[in-house]
Formats: C-alpha cells, structure tokens, sequence
C-alpha cells in the first residue's frame, strides 16, 4: 500500500464530530505514509447493503478518485466484505474500512513476537466475525465432495473451522511467548541509554516532535543504532545525555475491543521507558477526553502515572499552543505553573519548535532523577571491564590518575546499578 495515491472517506456517526473524526482517519493514513489526496465527509442517512453510501455519491467519489488517479480508498467505518468487493469493482480501487487501516498500521508497528501474534490474532478475529455477519446468505451445502470438509458441511462451516483451527494455534503461540517473556526481558540485552518514548493521541504531533527533537546529529556510524527501526533514533540532548527516542503509535478513539489486545502489544517499549512523554494536542476541544483515555491506557499497560515512580516519569507536553490566542496561552501557562516542580506540564509549539528547550531541561532533569550515578574505580588496564561499562551503561566521564587508576563515572538504570557494584569498585 505504500505510495499508493488514496482519497479517504469519512462515515460519521454524529455530526458534531464528523471533522475530528475525519482529521483522525487521515492522521492515521498519513501514519502508514500513505499520501492522502482527498478527503470529505459523506453524510450517510441509512446504510446501502450492497455499497454502504448511496448510488450517486459512489458515482461521485468513482470520478474524483479518477481525476486524482488515487489507488485506494480508505473509508472510515464497517464495511461488510459485499460492500467492500462492490465499492472496489464500482471504483477499480483497493478499499479499507477503518478496522482494517487500524490493523495495517499494528501490523507495522509490532515490534515483538508477541506483538505479530496479537495483531494476526486480531485479524483473524476480525476475519472471522465478518464471516459471521455477511456470508450467510451465501452460505450453500457442499454436495459430494466429502473429502473437503464433513459430509454435508457448508462453505460457510469450512471457512469458519479453518480460521478457528489458525486462531487455536495462534493462541497456543501467545501463550508460549507470554510465558517466556519475562525471562526474555531480564537476558535480554538493554541499550544503556535511557529510553524516552512518545504516546498520546493520533494526531497529537507525536511524529513531528519526533523529527524535532532527533534533529540533533548522532554519528551514522554508531553500530549500535544500525539495526534500530525508523521509529526509533538516539538524540543527543544539549547538555551531553544521549537518549533513545521511540514514537509509537497513536492511541485511536473507538478502538474495536477486538483490537485491545494487539494495540496493548505494540506499546511494549513504553513499559520500559525511563521517560514517558505524553504528548496533548490542546487546541482540540475534547483534549481532557483525550488526556483521560491515554492515562487510562497507561494505567492498564502497568504503568502508574498519578503517583510514585510513574509520575516521575511522565512529562505532560502541553502540545499546539501556537493554535491558542494569547489569553489561552495564559489560562494554559498559569495552569502549568500551579502544578509543582517534578510534574509540571511543558507547553510547546512542535510545528514552530517553541518550548523545545524547556522540553530537553526536563527530559534530563527526570532522567537525573530516575537513573544512578555511580563513580568507579577501575585499574587502567581492565580494558574487557572497560568495554563491558560501555556496553550496559552510560559513561559520562573517564580519568586517569597518577597511579595508574581509571576513574569512570557512568549512569545506569537503577535496575543495572547492583550488577555494576558487584562488577567494580565503587566510589563513595
Ligand atoms: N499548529 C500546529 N500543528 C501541529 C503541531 N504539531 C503537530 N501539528 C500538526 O498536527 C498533525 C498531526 O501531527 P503528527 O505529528 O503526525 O501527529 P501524531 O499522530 O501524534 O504523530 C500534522 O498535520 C502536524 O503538522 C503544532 O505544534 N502546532
Ligand atoms: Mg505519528
């Protein structure tokens, strides 16, 4: 699908929202780098079985996606699969209704093993579900070919065990890789730079805080970032702290239940993250809406934002003030100053780059706060211990001293600082 020219359809349910919710669909197209072309709202009164809107706006779109030369068409609601054949023949285009954009963009983003197989579970799920709803009435028995499936068993039945037998191994698989995972986690290999990692709503500026921020230049050569996927990038921050960025995809409103699971699985590195910034879009109107579900998400992923540990890692970035007028500024900026330091919001303009510094002073202000500073005392000649050091932690400095001492400051997860003392001696 990618560089596929594609127009977008939005179906809305309420009015009131058909523009938020079309802004919506197209962020998420945009999130798959597909290169939306068109995009409109098509008020639809009651659903066509055969082609979901009615004849003369199928007509309609069939000429601008000519015109455009779009190759698919992504309409924000159900489509029955009918529906789907229909208004792809109708328009000699690939069409996509918003589950399936939804798995698309999980399928990109699962990084993990568990994560392929939640988001392969979930279209199957989906699949299945579909089949229940419009095969039906194509459903015909199956007369003397007995060995294709029982004797007397319908398409409908066939294609139902199938998809069931595939969701049965799937499951057996998850659970395996579930049971592993924690094991996993503690071998494996952790970058020794701390992790921060975007989340919010599609269309928040994730992305384009992304780009920002990891405009600053790390050296191409750094193997270690050789194999990292685009979504993440290290960036050296002002004042010396290289830090692992990761954008991750964008939390949807009305995520299909069925889509809860896969969704989950491909935050992984959030749960890991020393730094979660929580990036609000605060010039859409139902930005608190927004705010409550993504810390609800969190809240089930494990992590626990209202106090303690996990508040201390959470940054609110107070996103799109340059939307606001003055006085919005001011309500937003009084606001942020009432909340004590440690877990006061930043307000910033990801588009003009506004706030941006405020943003890295407290980036490394909490990775201060979150992580250990240990000073070593090294024999200079332990060059294995040396290389160990740069391989599992942040060093920050090294001096040698007349005795032939290495004296190494380095900076760890509070998780590694015990494995670190053990190692080398310790400083005081
Ligand atoms: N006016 C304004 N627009 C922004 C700002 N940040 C992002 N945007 C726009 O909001 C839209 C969504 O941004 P994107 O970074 O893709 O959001 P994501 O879905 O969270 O990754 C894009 O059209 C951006 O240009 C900002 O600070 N101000
Ligand atoms: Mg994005």
């Amino acid at each position: 699908m990618r560089a596929h020219p594609n127009a977008s359809i939005s179906a809305p349910a309420s009015a009131r929202s058909a523009e938020a919710k079309l802004d919506e669909a197209v962020g998420l197209a945009r999130a798959i780098d597909l290169d939306v072309l068109e995009s409109g709202i098509v008020p639809v009164s009651d659903i066509r079985p055969a082609t979901y809107i009615g004849s003369g706006k199928v007509a309609e779109v069939a000429g601008l996606i000519k015109s455009v030369e779009a190759g698919l068409v992504v309409m924000d609601c159900a489509l029955s699969p009918v529906q789907q054949r229909n208004l792809e023949k109708a328009w000699n285009a690939k069409v996509l209704d918003r589950t399936g954009l939804i798995l698309e963009i999980f399928g990109r983003r699962a990084r993990t093993r568990e994560g392929t197989l939640q988001v392969e579970l979930a279209h199957l799920t989906y699949q299945k579900s579909r089949l229940v709803r419009s095969w039906t009435h194509l459903e015909r028995q199956r007369g003397g070919f007995g060995f294709l499936g029982g004797p007397g068993e319908t398409q409908l039945e066939a294609d139902r065990r199938l998809i069931e037998e595939r969701i049965a191994r799937l499951e057996a698989e998850l659970d395996k890789v579930k049971r592993t995972r924690k094991l996993h986690r503690l071998s494996r290999q952790r970058v020794p730079y701390p992790i921060v990692a975007l989340v919010g709503y599609t269309n928040a500026g994730k992305s384009t805080l992304f780009n920002r921020l990891s405009q600053a230049k790390v050296l191409a050569s750094d193997m270690l970032f050789a194999t990292l996927d685009p979504t993440l990038r290290a960036v050296d921050l002002p004042h010396g702290a290289r830090v692992i960025l990761s954008d991750t995809v964008g939390f949807i409103s009305d995520l299909p239940t069925m889509l809860v699971a896969a969704f989950r699985a491909t935050l992984e590195e959030v749960v890991e993250a020393d730094v979660i910034l929580h990036v609000r879009d605060m010039s859409h109107a139902d930005a608190d809406a927004q705010s409550h579900d993504v810390r609800d998400i969190l809240h089930q992923l494990g992590i626990e934002v209202e106090n303690g540990e996990g508040a201390a890692k959470l940054i609110e970035v107070w996103n799109k003030i340059d939307r606001l007028d003055a006085d919005g500024r001011a309500v937003l900026s009084n606001l942020a100053q009432r909340q004590p330091a440690g877990r006061r919001p930043v307000l910033i303009s990801a588009l003009s780059g506004s706030g941006l510094a405020e943003l890295t002073i407290e980036i490394e202000a909490r990775i201060a706060a979150t992580r250990v500073v240990l000073n070593l005392d090294l024999d200079s000649s332990d060059g294995a211990g040396i290389s160990w050091l740069h391989r599992n932690a942040e060093v920050l400095s090294k001096d040698f001293s007349p005795e032939g001492r290495l004296a190494v400051t380095v900076r760890v997860d509070p998780a590694n600082a015990g494995a670190v003392r053990a190692k080398f001696g310790v400083l005081e």
